[in-house]
């Protein structure tokens, strides 16, 4: 730690803000300025996160900040172990104040409303004027997202999108977009096959910081979930822009056609991993899209890859945090179907005989990481037909993947996948039995249930499941016209199978809440 001494402003970095335009650094000045980085216990524990999450987190902190030095800041670093340490933000900022009585504190706005709630109470509780300077990391301010949404029956993220096609003039020509339609997923529906040259991302050999930090976690974390090693993350922004023109070299091209598939063993297919990097500051969004906007002109990659990616940062990853930013704090309580079952604890230790939950468990395990449509329509989908209470879902999203921050995650797993906002930011819940997942995986094959099979001894749980699901939530859901036809389908089945249904449900749901293997 440098010698105290008086600073104008003191600039607090927080752990997913590692960009160099930082708006809070915008304001600041090096010649006068101090920055504040620290690993605090309590960021690292509200929820329990996977120790990969931690490491990665720590680790392109202790290189951020290296960046920053070399660029003339005079940073403050608290290691988790430093002496006196005090394990919260506040207590780093009043110890921090304490040494270089700063006029100021500038911060820019956080990723979480719980972490906003602390350091609006900063003033106060530490006698020093607080800033909180907007950021201007993502593509659509939190007022502009507001406006947007304001007066809107439905707040659609496909209306979203277009507005922002236009307003960036991202895969745009002459005012129409490219192409002549907005969106290709009609075309991004196709299950993937087993292939030798399967892309992978791009692993970086850890260098002696991020050992020492490694140990760290092992050390301190060892009781959290996850696998620490083999540690391959990228760590600096050098490393993230390798990474990602690895993608865009080797997967951008397959990533709409196969954007929803799934197969044994292959835990990262067509998709970027890339929201790691994103999310903590080590990519910038809009030089993303501008990459992947130029691979297609250039004749690289095909439209529908294209927009499928442009579509995934630009419109989805906008869109949830205007939500999440729009609705909190009561989004955070909200469970429009009444759902109180606890989360299963193979979630934890991927200890289950279903093949596709077991796959996606493990590589969350081993990976922090998971694809869309694992979380979506594997982990995600059983716990939406089981009945879990959907902040237990939440609290398990939001520790086992490194990508996760409450801004993303939450709106994610809140209203896209668990339904729990009644349909405010989905037009139905993200739902389905056996047959879905058996079109677009592997997973069944080798299965110890049949996919085929609805009820009795081996038979697919997701199948009675699902239709136990309509049934119990058909106060709530018939009336929605998406979910017309397996509300007719169910209606059309004689009252034998739709018991034997019921009964197959009720009997794996009461296996869950006795703790029984399933
Ligand atoms: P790719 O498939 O390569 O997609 C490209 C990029 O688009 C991602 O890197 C991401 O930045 C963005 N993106 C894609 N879908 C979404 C989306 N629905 N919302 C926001 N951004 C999106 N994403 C997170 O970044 N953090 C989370 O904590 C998170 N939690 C989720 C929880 C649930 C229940 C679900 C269903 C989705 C969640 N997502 C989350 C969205 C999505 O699953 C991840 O962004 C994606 O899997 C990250 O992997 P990737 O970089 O390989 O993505
Ligand atoms: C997620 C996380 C963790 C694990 N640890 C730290 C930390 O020690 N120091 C820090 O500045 N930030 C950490 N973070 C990220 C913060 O929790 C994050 O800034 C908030 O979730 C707001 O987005
Ligand atoms: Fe999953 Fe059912 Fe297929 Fe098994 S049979 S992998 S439980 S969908």
């Amino acid at each position: 730690m440098s010698d105290p001494q008086p600073c104008r402003n003191l600039v607090v970095v927080l752990g997913d803000q590692l960009s160099p335009d930082l708006s809070s650094l915008k304001r600041a000045d090096p010649a006068s300025d101090r920055v504040l980085m620290a690993e605090v216990w309590r960021e690292a524990t509200y929820v329990r996160h996977h120790k990969k999450k931690i490491a990665f987190l720590f680790a392109a902190m202790r290189h951020f900040a290296e960046e920053l030095r070399a660029a003339g800041w005079k940073v403050d670093y608290v290691t988790l172990d430093a002496d006196g340490n005090t394990g919260s933000f506040r207590g780093e900022v009043a110890r921090a104040a304490a040494r270089h009585r700063p006029e100021r504190v500038l911060v820019t706005e956080p990723g979480e409303w719980r972490v906003l709630e602390d350091l609006r109470a900063w003033p106060s509780a530490l006698g020093v004027p607080v800033d909180i300077v907007t950021d201007t990391r993502f593509l659509c301010s939190v007022s502009e997202f507001r406006a947007w949404a304001s007066g809107r029956r439905q707040r659609r993220m496909e209306h979203f999108y277009r507005q922002m096609r236009r307003k960036t003039g991202l895969l745009m020509e002459g005012g129409k977009p490219a192409g002549g339609q907005w969106n290709f997923d009609a075309d991004n529906r196709r299950p993937a096959k087993a292939d030798l040259f399967m892309p992978s991302p791009r692993r970086f050999e850890p260098d002696r910081t991020t050992r020492e930090v490694l140990d760290l976690v092992a050390r301190r974390f060892g009781d959290h979930i996850g696998d620490l090693e083999p540690f391959w993350f990228a760590v600096t922004r050098d490393q993230a822009q390798e990474a990602l023109d690895h993608f865009m070299e080797t997967a951008l091209a397959g990533f709409g056609t196969y954007q929803d598939a799934m197969l044994r063993g292959e835990k990262f297919l067509f998709h970027s991993m890339l929201s790691v990097y994103l999310n903590a500051g080590l990519l910038d969004p809009m030089d993303l899209c501008r990459k992947v906007e130029a691979a297609y002109r250039n004749g690289q990659v095909p439209l529908n890859a294209a927009e499928g990616y442009i579509r995934q940062i630009l419109g989805w990853r906008e869109y949830v945090r205007g939500i999440y930013w729009m609705e909190m704090p009561d989004y955070g309580d909200s469970n429009a179907l009444n759902a109180i079952a606890p989360l299963p604890d193979f979630y934890w230790t991927a200890q289950t005989r279903m093949r596709c939950m077991r796959e996606a468990i493990t590589q969350t395990i081993e990976e922090a990481y998971a694809h869309h449509i694992q979380r979506l329509m594997i982990t995600g989908n059983f716990a939406l037909l089981t009945g879990v209470r959907p902040q237990e879902v939440h609290a398990w999203y939001l520790a086992v993947y490194a990508d996760a921050y409450e801004w993303v995650e939450l709106p994610n797993t809140l209203g896209m996948s668990q339904f729990a906002d009644g349909g405010l930011l989905g037009s139905k819940p993200y739902m389905s039995g056996g047959n879905y997942i058996n079109k677009m995986s592997d997973y069944c094959k080798g299965c110890d249930y049949d996919v085929r099979r609805r009820t009795g001894k081996g038979a697919c749980p997701f199948n009675a499941l699902y239709w136990n699901f309509l049934d119990r939530n058909a106060d709530v859901l018939k009336g929605n016209p998406r979910l017309n036809q397996p509300y007719a389908t169910w209606a059309a089945m004689d009252a034998d199978t739709r018991t034997a249904l019921k009964a197959h449900a009720g009997e794996v749901l009461e296996q869950l809440a006795g703790g029984g293997p399933v």
